[in-house]
């Protein structure tokens, strides 16, 4: 039995079959049918309670939900995730940190965006504002990103790791870019990777301003 990772296209589940493909590990994967940015269908993520994909069910039955802790996850279990030729792991340090980093502060960040609602308990707040506060939270959250990226030109080292894939996902959703020219330049490098692009087209190029697989566009 292989894993199967439930996502729907667009969404963040693409952090994960891509690290799945760089890795060679087999698995299958289950699509919902939901667009990117719309409420969850009732039922649509049996397996999650709090009704958000990605979803990994595991060979052996367990479920591990939450993008970071499944790259954490897959890490331990697959040595191609961490020291493999396609994607390596040079500092689990910088590994755990900024993958949770991304969680907190950048996904999150988008939900406020995509879901103000759920964030405003009664309703009588102001969505723009809360809009407007998370966009320029994400923007910083990048930045410190491009810090870190002038150091090296991966997140963990010099090497491209699970939280790059991530790192970029997220940062294909960001649409004020201007300043951030390293992160650009990750994000262009995992979606033009040869391994990654397809999976990058299938997910991204439907919904997305720029078609990040594709080296004449900018
Ligand atoms: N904290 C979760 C966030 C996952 C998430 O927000 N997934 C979105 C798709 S990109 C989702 O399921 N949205 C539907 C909803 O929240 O109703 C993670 O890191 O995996």
């Amino acid at each position: 039995m292989s894993y199967v990772l439930h996502n729907r296209l667009g969404s963040g589940g693409f952090a994960i079959e891509a690290v799945l493909e760089l890795a060679d590990v087999p698995y299958r994967l289950e699509l919902i049918e939901s667009a990117p940015g719309s409420h969850m269908p009732e039922g649509a993520v049996a397996m999650n309670p709090w009704r958000q994909i990605p979803v990994l069910e595991c060979p052996d039955g367990k479920v591990v939900t939450e993008t970071a802790a499944i790259q954490f996850y897959l890490a331990e279990k697959h040595d191609s995730v961490r020291t493999g030729p396609n994607l390596f792991v040079d500092d689990s340090a910088a590994f755990y940190r900024w993958g949770v980093f991304l969680s907190v502060n950048v996904y999150e960040g988008f939900l406020r965006m995509v879901y103000p609602e759920r964030y405003l308990g009664d309703g009588s707040a102001d969505v723009s504002a809360l809009r407007k506060a998370a966009s320029a939270r994400v923007g910083d959250a990048f930045k410190l990103i491009e810090d870190v990226l002038a150091s090296h030109p991966y997140i963990c080292g010099d090497r491209l790791s699970p939280v790059d894939i991530y790192c970029a996902m997220l940062f294909s959703w960001h649409r004020k870019r201007d300043e951030l020219p390293l992160c650009t330049g990750l994000t262009e490098r995992v979606a033009r990777h040869p391994l990654v692009a397809p999976v990058w087209r299938r997910n991204f190029d439907h919904w997305l301003d720029r078609k990040w697989a594709d080296a004449d566009q900018t």
